[in-house]
């Protein structure tokens, strides 16, 4: 039997259970575009004068993010780090810039061996924590470092409604009191940081996968071999599986943390600014003597040299 799309009665190929709905590829769009916008203005998130740079990883989620805010009419210009992971780096590169040529957008790209003088095991031996949370905190302060240097106003990344369900549900069950606070789609300006916003808040995984096959974009598929085992998939794994036996419990969970958010972590929400100060060394705040970006560049430094 025909499925009829509910917006236009005309053919429908998209089914979303998350919504009861049938669409047919060009009411999905739309869908997926009101999607965004009312995720920027629920939060305040953007305006059209901000220019934004959005991190690029290569995936789809990021790739979708910057194709989906330049057809709102945002000035956005894209970001990658390549962080030299054999396998998976030349790709996310390739498909960044393929996507950048196409559109016309400006893509700025760095390489973090040139930014720290090691490789990421190095860094993340150095610093005696896993590779992942040593990437992810030289990502996030070179990002924002770079953002102020050029004079962006606005930084974004492509976390969806997967992610940040997941997100919640492991800082709820380990009660981080500290992460629930910062846990906000939108983060202002600060001292030292530029705003963050997460405009795919309100859009899944799937809805993502849809957008970028509809619209044609290459993505990079090949997955970070150190992604693998990270603690993040088992929350993903249970939200996914509440989702199934209970469809739209995702967007449920977590528009009803923001909604209570305002209520009890609106004052925390900039991350309790009386403890934090500039480093030193490079002016982004911490709440230690120097921040962990100038912690790692000592640790390497001061590495037995090789013969
Ligand atoms: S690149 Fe870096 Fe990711 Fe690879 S090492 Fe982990 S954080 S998984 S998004
Ligand atoms: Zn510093």
């Amino acid at each position: 039997m025909m499925m009829k799309c509910r917006v236009c009665g005309g053919q429908a190929t998209i089914k979303l259970e998350s919504y009861n709905t049938k669409l047919c590829e060009r009411d999905f769009l739309a869908f997926f575009e009101r999607r965004v916008k009312n995720a920027i203005k629920d939060f305040d998130m953007l305006n059209h004068q901000d220019r934004v740079l959005v991190a690029v990883s290569g995936g789809k989620d990021s790739l979708a993010l910057w194709d989906v805010l330049r057809r709102l009419g945002y000035q956005v210009s894209g970001y990658h780090l390549v962080v030299n992971i054999p396998g998976s780096s030349e790709d996310a590169l390739q498909k960044s810039q393929a996507f950048a040529e196409k559109t016309g957008a400006e893509l700025i790209v760095e390489n973090l061996a040139e930014l720290i003088d090691a490789d990421i095991k190095a860094a993340a031996r150095a610093m005696k924590k896993p590779v992942c949370s040593v990437c992810g905190m030289v990502k996030r302060y070179r990002f924002n470092q770079l953002a102020s240097e050029h004079g962006f106003t606005a930084v974004v990344t492509g976390h969806h409604l997967d992610d940040e369900s997941a997100t919640l549900l492991g800082n709820l069950v380990h009660w981080q009191e500290d992460y629930l606070a910062r846990q906000y789609p939108v983060l202002p300006v600060r001292p030292g940081m530029v705003k963050k916003a997460k405009p795919l808040v309100y859009v899944s995984k799937k809805e993502i996968e849809i957008y970028a096959r509809l619209r044609d974009i290459a993505f990079a598929s090949s997955e970070c071999p150190y992604a693998e085992g990270a603690t993040s998939l088992v929350y993903k794994d249970l939200v996914n599986s509440l989702e199934e036996k209970m469809p739209s419990t995702k967007i449920f969970f977590l528009k009803t943390f923001f909604k209570k958010y305002r209520t009890y972590f609106k004052d925390a929400r900039l991350e309790n600014p009386a403890e934090l100060h500039p480093c030193p060394e490079c002016g982004y705040p911490t709440s230690g003597p120097v921040c962990n970006f100038c912690q790692l560049k000592h640790k390497l430094a001061s590495r037995p040299k090789k013969p």
